[in-house]
């Protein structure tokens, strides 16, 4: 990279103006996801800026909790789930909202709604709040197949139905990586404009990696097949190297990383929790999209990711995601079990 070039490059590649380009080429579209987008940008902004003032703001801590003024506060990721069903409602463009902080669907009343259904956690990784490690926000899109009322059935889709998909990471920089189905961009908040600029342009993911990312805490629980992988990874009998052992405890800064530097990110099945922990649509499914986009896998354990088929709005699934190759051997190990 040329830094010097760099530190005075005046066409900056702002993420709406990024979109736009891509709307550009299909001349039926009317700008709608552009505003959806642009309202989810929104909710990324006001959740970073939140983030970084939490410990001064007295924003960590459970909600329910009063603070001197007497007025209650709310945590982090309560907050952010009311910033960002309010911009998606108020963006008119959305019909059903699934969001991780509420229990049902949220529908959209008639004279707001539009043509998108939004699935998101809007802070994921809230056990890293109080200790200031890296969080994020992760996000679906899917578009309604009719005019009719809308129903969880309109969300209850696979996968591989998403026009896009994303993640905000609230780290040492914020940075919003997206697809919308034709590959993977990174932009980065630049805090003295208040714009997400192109930084990663077409993000793919090395073909095979070497960081492998669990909680290994779990591995007297684990399966045959997980059990194998990872012991492969820490004593490989091919000669190759062992591979490094990475693991945040935040799905988005665990996924960014395994994106960027290429390795896998297990969160396998168990025998305490038969099916995994993360949640498919909001977690599981935004994340598999742009690995797939990116040149990666994403696979359960039983299938490809995306071609799951989610009966609930909560439901979870194992998940094992990333480099091409290093996702191939688990599936080798899983058909061996077979
Ligand atoms: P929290 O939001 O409760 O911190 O959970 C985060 C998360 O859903 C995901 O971001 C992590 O990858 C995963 O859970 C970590 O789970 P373990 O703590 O069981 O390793």
């Amino acid at each position: 990279m040329d830094h010097e070039a760099d530190a005075y490059r005046t066409d900056l590649m702002t993420i709406t103006r990024f979109v736009l380009n891509e709307q550009s080429k299909y001349p039926e579209s009317r700008g709608d996801f552009t505003i959806l987008l642009s309202n989810i940008v929104l909710g990324c902004k006001f959740v970073c800026s939140a983030v970084n003032k939490a410990g001064l703001a007295k924003l960590i801590g459970l909600a329910g909790e009063t603070n001197i003024q007497g007025e209650e506060q709310k945590k982090l990721d309560v907050l952010s789930n009311d910033v960002f069903v309010k911009a998606l409602v108020s963006s008119g463009r959305t019909s059903v909202l699934v969001s991780e902080e509420d229990e049902e669907a949220t529908f959209v009343e008639s004279s707001k709604r539009g043509k998108y259904c939004v699935v998101f956690d809007p802070l994921d990784g809230s056990s890293n709040i109080d200790c200031g490690v890296s969080i994020g926000t992760i996000f679906g899109i899917y578009t309604m197949s009719h005019n009719d009322e809308p129903t969880t059935e309109d969300v209850l889709k696979p996968g591989n139905e998403m026009v896009a998909a994303g993640y905000c990471m609230y780290g040492s920089s914020c940075m919003l990586v997206l697809s919308t189905g034709t590959g993977v961009n990174g932009f980065t908040l630049d805090p003295s404009l208040g714009e997400f600029i192109l930084t990663h342009p077409d993000i793919k993911i090395p073909k095979k990696g070497n960081i492998y990312s669990v909680n290994e805490g779990n591995a007297q629980n684990w399966d045959g097949p997980t059990t194998k992988y990872v012991e492969k990874c820490k004593f490989p009998k091919d000669g190759s190297p062992a591979k490094s052992l990475r693991y945040v405890g935040s799905m988005v800064a665990d996924v960014h990383r395994t994106l960027l530097y290429g390795g896998i990110f297990l969160y396998p099945a168990d025998k305490k929790s038969p099916n995994g922990k993360l949640r498919v649509l909001y977690e599981v499914f935004p994340m598999s999209f742009l690995m797939e986009q990116a040149g990666g896998q994403a696979f359960t354990g039983k299938k490809r990711a995306l071609e799951l088929v989610p009966e609930k709005i909560h439901e979870r699934s194992p998940i094992f995601l990333g480099s091409y190759e290093d996702v191939e051997e688990i599936k080798a190990l899983y058909a061996a079990e077979d």
